[in-house]
Formats: structure tokens, C-alpha cells, sequence
């Protein structure tokens, strides 16, 4: 069975890798339909050796559409995403607009597929933001097997999250400071080169910035349990491709690092990098562009009774963003169709 399927906001750097992802995972398609704003219309992008004409993003676009990914900013899933669902399509959006409705599922494939029955209810499916799912990719074994009770989580996010502007200013800031020239920031409220700003997002009431609390809300909503004590300090660090987190985990019974080694050697997604004596753990330059999900440094943190710490690192355009979101077509289909 093959399926049509819109990409909204096909021009953009998720939109580009969802298209990329698409090909690389040979999704049944029929018809690939790209849609964008009025800007990037008639724009040609080639798919399976196909020149595709972008098609202008509006409420009328999905008429006969099976699967519509959407990565084109929360105001536009809210203004186009309801009318692609009336058409009968089911929505996966990839923005922040639906994570935290109640009756929208929010869904990581490996962790809680089961969640995607609940896309009856209005056709739309949320993907998570990039930090989380990396992160639960991770936990999901260790949670099932001993159960989770606190987390403290500091991220280091690599540029591309913020978008294609900001891995431009990245570049050029290196390059001035190569010529000795001054660097400029514009998309970043300080320089980003050769810095790390603990500010990702805009900040809240409580003193933390909402990727923060993002990571804090959709954990407990994607592994059902409010309970879960949880803290996160994200931070935007000069790299252009990786998202690398260090996660502490408060366990509610004992789990050894041997027992945490065996587990993550054989989760679904999760790539065991953990030989430091021969200097091998995970880093930002060996994710870029791979599926997996790279955890390391997995060490037992003796200060609490129930400790381990680990290092997450994963490429957070792919399983970050479009590679998850085709994850939950290929679950969807296989479900439902
Ligand atoms: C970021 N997670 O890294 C946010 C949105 N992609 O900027």
C-alpha cells in the first residue's frame, strides 16, 4: 500500500531532512506533495530522482492527502494543521502548538507508540521537542525496568535547533574571529562563537526558559507518571550539528552500570559509545546525520542511593525532529492502515 504525503513547510531545514529521511527509510509513497509559504512557490526539490514543484501551504492543500508532516512553526500548524485533518489526512506536526493538549498524542516511537490511538480524536499527532525525545529514547529501558523517580538534566544544543540563520551566524562569527574582524550577533542575543548561552527560548515566570520546561512537561506527559521530579538547564553551545545532554537519574530501585550497559546495548534507537579508557563516548560529530541515539559515560552517581549518570548525544535535526516524525508515520501505518 502506498500513501500520499504533504510535507508542510518542505523549504525549511526540518522539512528538508523529513524529505531526506522519507527517501532513506524508503517510505511507501505515492504522491509527495511539498508545501510552503508564498516565498519558496515553484521552488523544484528532487525526490527519488523526481524534480518536485513547492506548492503554496493553505487550508485547500491536503484535499486527497493520507500523511501530513508539518515543520513550519506553531502559528502555521495551528492555522493549517485543523483543515489538513478535516481532509482526512493524519497530522504529525513537529511544533510546539498541540505537545501539551490533552487530547493530542505526544509520541516517541520506541517509548510509547501506543500513545498514537489517541490521533482519532482530531487526526493530529505532536512530535516532541528534539531534547526530550533524545533523552526518553534513552530512559524508556531503564524506566521500564526500575523506575524513574527524579531527573537533572543540563543540555548543550548545537545551532541548527535554532535554524538555518543560526548556523550561518555560527560560520561567519568563526570566520571574523579568523580574520580578526569583529563578530556580530543578530540571531542570538550575544555571541555564540567560542561561547555558551544559557538561554534557549524565551524565559518564564519561574526562572526558566520554556525549552526548559518543555523537557520537564512533555517527560511526564509521554511517560505518563507526574510524579517524576524533574530539573533542566539547556544551554546553547557552539556546535552546529548534536544535541548533548548529561542526565542524571534518581532510580526508584537499584540498577547497576553493568545492568544500565546491557540494557542500552540492546534498546531500540540506542547506540552504546562507553569504552573512555579507549577514549570512545559519545560526541556531536559522530551523530550528525545517523538515526541513533549515542549514550556513554554511564557511571553510577554515589552521592544518592539510587544514582547513574549518562551522556545523550543524538543529531537533533534527525531523531530530534524528522527522522521521529516519519517514525510515527511508519508506526502509524503499521497500525492503522
Ligand atoms: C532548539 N529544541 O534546539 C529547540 C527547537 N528546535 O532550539
Amino acid at each position: 500500500q502506498k500513501f500520499n504525503v504533504a510535507i508542510a513547510g518542505a523549504t525549511g531545514a526540518v522539512g528538508g531532512a523529513m524529505l531526506d529521511v522519507l527517501q532513506r527509510r524508503n517510505f511507501p509513497i505515492n504522491e509527495l506533495r511539498l508545501l510552503a509559504s508564498e516565498r519558496s512557490v515553484g521552488k523544484k526539490i528532487n525526490f527519488r530522482g523526481q524534480e518536485l514543484e513547492v506548492q503554496l501551504l493553505s487550508k485547500d492543500a491536503f484535499e486527497g492527502i493520507d500523511i501530513a508532516l508539518f515543520s513550519a512553526g506553531a502559528q502555521r500548524s495551528l492555522d493549517f494543521a485543523p483543515a489538513a485533518a478535516a481532509a482526512g489526512a493524519v497530522v504529525i506536526d513537529n511544533s510546539s502548538a498541540y505537545r501539551m493538549d490533552p487530547e493530542i498524542p505526544l509520541v516517541v516511537p520506541e517509548v510509547n507508540s501506543h500513545a498514537i490511538a489517541a490521533h482519532s480524536k482530531h487526526g493530529i499527532i505532536a512530535n516532541p521537542n528534539c531534547s526530550t525525545i533524545q533523552m526518553l529514547v534513552a530512559l524508556k529501558p531503564i524506566l521500564d525496568k526500575v523506575g524513574i523517580k527524579r531527573l537533572v538534566i543540563s543540555t548543550y544544543q548545537a545551532v541548527s535547533g535554532t535554524g538555518a540563520k543560526a548556523i550561518e551566524e555560527l560560520d561567519s562569527q568563526v570566520k571574523a574571529y579568523a580574520e580578526t574582524k569583529e563578530m556580530k550577533a543578530s540571531v542570538y542575543p550575544h555571541q555564540i562563537a567560542f561561547n555558551c548561552l544559557p538561554h534557549i527560548d524565551s524565559f518564564l515566570e519561574n526562572g526558566y526558559t520554556k525549552e526548559e520546561m518543555k523537557m520537564v512537561n512533555e517527560t511526564r506527559k509521554i511517560f505518563e507518571d507526574n510524579t517524576i521530579g524533574i530539573t533542566a538547564t539547556a544551554v546553547r553551545v557552539p556546535v552546529f550539528y548534536g544535541h548533548s545532554e548529561a542526565v542524571n537519574i534518581e532510580t526508584k530501585s537499584k540498577i547497576t552500570v553493568a545492568e544500565v550497559k546491557e540494557l542500552l546495548a540492546n534498546a531500540p534507537g540506542v547506540k552504546l559509545v562507553d569504552d573512555p579508557a579507549n577514549l570512545k563516548y559519545p560526541m556531536a560529530i559522530d551523530c550528525a546525520g545517523n538515526f541513533e541515539t549515542l549514550v556513554g559515560r554511564i557511571r553510577e552517581d554515589e552521592s544518592i542511593d539510587n544514582g547513574i549518570n549518562l551522556w545523550v548525544v543524538s543529531d537533533n535535526i534527525l531523531k530530534g525532529a524528522a527522522l521521529n516524525a516519519v517514525q510515527i508515520a511508519e508506526s502509524f501505518v503499521a497500525q492503522y492502515k
